[in-house]
């Protein structure tokens, strides 16, 4: 097992990733800025380093500094959680040439992955269900274009290679829009991920968005742990996630999840990863993979009782997965509220002093948080300052434990989105379930 591990992270994740870390017996080095020196897992580490100012680029973005961090504390790997440099390929490159284990793929698989026109391109070969679309990435032959968005029908969404997570993204409902947008994404692409390419899909107008978490430990052997649908999300910002995805059959959980599972052992997948698909009138269409540990991966945890942290580490020390697929069930219901130090109704940041901090529980509850009494929200973060996960034998238990937790957690001194959550849980549609990714956005504009 690996005896020394860089967190090259902060907040919530960071504080998983040294929990998981210390439970495997593993030192743990915390990488921080100087305005993150008082972050919990700072002070439980075993050694820190200051790496930077607060600006992440200056920081946790900072290629030199997290590898001479582990140079001089003589580790041997590197976690980089989510976010950040987590896909970063040249960044996991860098860190194997220095001669560190990179817990996560290998960076011919991040690249790859991260090219979403090469990525579908794989799956498709594979036989994972993508949406119908251009093969290829546009080219300059206009005909050609005005062509294939015909075969498609319209409306479609034209989408940039580089980007993914709703970044680069542009819907067009007529023909004669097409080539102007194109012309407009190609130039925001080149703009914002220094790679012009896009291509087009047909645009799905009312899909859930439901994504499969895999495991792979790079000698050929892969899993899948479930689903989980993560279609209540604002401005592509995820709020409240749940496992399993409401109105799935253990029959097509199987299906998609075993062309899952096969495409990562065809590809000698390395690490924890998420297939990320569009799910409408019954069908999946796979249009990203995240090469990293996500957010929300507590409610495929509670679910399956898989500590997906552990097994990225034990894959990092070049262990066979410890599991296949018959030891893998799925049991009760999970749902995960991302608590967010902002403005409930304008969503603006609310950095600040937490003057107090009372943390739910009960059966079922966890809370993945690195707030205590009199810890600063910085404002040069992302704004995620806790997770409640709530587990229940049924979807409508663990519904009740996550709005008691909801009235039992107290967090003084910075606004938070808590009442949006309290909101969104008494609404009867979500109750309901089978909500689609417009359902938020479309209920607060009520
Ligand atoms: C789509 C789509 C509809 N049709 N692709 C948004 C982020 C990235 N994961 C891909 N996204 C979408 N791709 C086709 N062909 C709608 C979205 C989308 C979305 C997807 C998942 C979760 C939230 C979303 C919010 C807006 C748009």
């Amino acid at each position: 097992m690996l005896n020394k591990v860089v967190i090259a992270n902060r907040g919530e994740i960071a504080l998983r990733i040294l929990r998981a870390c210390k439970e495997l017996g593993i030192q743990t080095v915390a990488v921080h800025s100087t305005v993150d020196r008082d972050l919990l897992h700072v002070r439980l580490a075993d050694e820190s380093v200051c790496i930077g100012p607060p600006p992440a680029a200056e920081s946790y973005l900072s290629i030199p500094a997290i590898i001479s961090a582990a140079e001089i504390t003589d580790a041997v790997a590197i976690h980089p959680g989510y976010g950040f440099l987590a896909e970063n390929a040249d960044f996991a490159e860098q860190v194997e040439k220095s001669g560190f284990i990179f817990i996560g793929p290998s960076p011919d698989t991040i690249r790859q992955m991260g090219d979403k026109v090469a990525a579908i391109q794989y799956m498709r070969q594979l036989s994972v269900p993508c949406v119908p679309g251009s093969r290829d990435p546009i080219g300059e032959d206009d005909t050609d274009t005005l062509r294939i968005a015909r075969e498609i029908s319209y409306p479609v969404i034209i989408k940039a290679a580089g980007g993914g997570g709703g970044r680069g993204m542009r819907v067009v409902h007529t023909e004669s829009h097409l080539l102007n947008a194109i012309t407009l994404t190609r130039s925001e692409a080149k703009a914002a991920f220094n790679n012009e390419k896009v291509y087009i899909e047909k645009y799905l107008q009312n899909p859930r968005h439901i994504e499969i978490q895999v495991l792979g430990d790079g000698q050929g052997n892969a899993i899948y742990l479930g689903e989980r649908d993560c279609s209540i999300q604002r401005r592509h910002q995820k709020i409240i996630e749940e496992a399993p995805a409401p109105g799935i059959t253990p029959e097509q959980r199987h299906k998609i999840g075993e062309l899952c599972a096969s495409a990562c052992r065809k590809m000698q997948y390395r690490g924890a990863g998420t297939m990320e698909f569009l799910y409408e009138d019954g069908c999946f269409y796979f249009i990203e993979m995240n090469t990293r540990v996500q957010v929300e991966h507590p409610v495929t945890e509670m679910v399956t009782g898989i500590d997906i942290v552990k097994a990225q580490l034990h894959i990092a020390a070049g262990e066979k997965l410890a599991y296949c697929q018959e030891d893998i069930k799925i049991s009760g219901h999970a749902i995960e509220c991302r608590i967010n130090a902002e403005d409930p109704h304008r969503f603006t940041p609310s950095p600040g002093t937490i003057n107090y901090f009372h943390a739910p529980g009960g059966p079922g509850i966890r809370v993945d948080s690195h707030l205590y009494n009199g810890y600063k929200v910085p404002p040069y973060y992302d704004s995620l300052i806790a997770k409640i996960i709530a587990h229940g034998e049924t979807r409508e238990i663990a519904l009740a434990r996550m709005r008691n937790a909801l009235d039992e957690i107290v967090i003084e001194g910075i606004k938070t989105n808590i009442p949006l959550h309290q909101d969104i849980l008494r609404g009867n549609t979500f109750q309901k379930g089978l909500i689609n990714i417009h359902y938020l956005e479309k209920w607060m504009n009520l």
